[in-house]
């Protein structure tokens, strides 16, 4: 990770982005500020998850099935209570609500929507391993009042802005609207995020793959050749690919950022649409992915192409370098 000789904080950053639009009305940056405090506030959560009473799990399952840790939660409400008091969100679906998050008529309904899943992973709390945050930021759609579904339920390349939060052995704050990749590290002494990740580029071809290989009996022939190719003594590269695979999204596609290569969840018998969610998950990632040069794809078509259907739709999703996404897609366009 290079370090950055210019010591810049989120908010410097944002405010500096903003003014190169000068008809800006400040209000994005408004609304990227209340997102940069949520993130400081579940991070004091996350960091010293295993000192209070707040690590384990709740009694309730989301829409999805998963069970909800108290952590999750906790991010959930705190992400929602400070975005919809910061008056800039008309709309905001999470992957723990089942539909529309309301938003309190006292607070304005502003003219973004914003789509997040509050504690990616959160399997791995109890276990102290790499969780996350991410979050996809639209433009509404309708003409004013409380945003909509059709405010929500729009296809990934109009996002105006992506990123996630990352609490690993440091916290970073990685996001893109459009020009380029940042990430910004969180000095907990001063409670700042620092410029240290100015325009991230994901190399061209990496040396890792990312997946779960324990459903490798579930996958389609073509993926199982991929799989089987990556690992190949004399692969084309000069030497078997590394497996890396943590099991939280933020931090396989973080490493996968900087490092490249290429993380995978592909359909399969257990999960014939795939797990991954395409609203909370795949598009901010993809937006991400593709802004430091690499590609996401479902298997036949770009992940920000897919128009979606419903909240919680999940999909197949290939990210990573242009290389390796690239080959990939030779072999799923295989017959099976
Ligand atoms: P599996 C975490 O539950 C998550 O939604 C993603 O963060 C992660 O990539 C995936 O599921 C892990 O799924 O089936 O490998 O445990």
């Amino acid at each position: 990770m290079v370090s950055n000789p210019k010591i810049m904080t989120l908010e410097r950053f944002i405010r500096e982005q903003e003014e190169k639009f000068p008809s800006a009305s400040g209000e994005f940056s408004n609304m990227l500020f209340a997102l940069t405090l949520a993130a400081k506030l579940v991070w004091r959560e996350v960091s010293k998850a295993g000192l209070v009473n707040i690590l384990g799990t709740t009694d309730q399952v989301n829409v999805s099935g998963d069970i909800l840790k108290k952590l999750d939660l906790f991010a959930d409400e705190t992400i929602y209570k400070t975005m919809f008091y910061s008056g800039n969100i008309c709309a905001m679906a999470s992957e723990e609500s089942n539909g529309l998050i309301e938003i309190p008529k006292k607070c304005d309904s502003g003219k973004y929507v914003l789509l997040f899943d509050p504690l990616d992973g959160s399997s791995n709390i109890d276990a102290n391993i790499t969780i996350g945050t991410i979050f996809s930021i639209f433009k509404r759609v309708t003409p004013s009042g409380v945003g909509t579904l059709e405010d929500c339920l729009q296809t990934g390349y109009n996002q105006v802005a992506a990123g996630y939060i990352i609490y690993g052995t440091s916290t970073m704050f990685i996001y893109t609207t459009g020009n380029g990749v940042h990430g910004f590290t969180l000095d907990p002494s001063v409670g700042e995020f620092l410029l240290s990740n100015e325009n991230i580029r994901i190399p061209s071809k990496g040396k890792m793959y990312s997946i779960n290989e324990g459903n490798y009996n579930y996958w389609s022939p073509p993926i199982q050749r991929y799989i089987k190719y990556l690992k190949e003594i004399d692969n084309p590269s000069g030497r078997p690919y590394s497996l890396r695979y943590i099991g939280t999204m933020v931090g396989d596609v973080h490493r996968t950022l900087l490092y490249g290569g290429i993380f995978m969840y592909p359909a399969d018998k257990k999960n014939p649409d795939g797990k991954l969610r395409l609203m909370y998950e795949c598009n901010p990632m993809a937006f991400i992915v593709e802004q430091a040069g690499g590609k996401a794809i479902n298997g036949k078509q770009r992940i920000l192409d897919i128009t979606p259907n419903s909240l919680h739709q999940q999909t197949p999703i290939f990210i990573g370098s242009s290389e390796d996404v690239t080959k990939c897609q030779e072999f799923l366009s295989s017959p099976e």
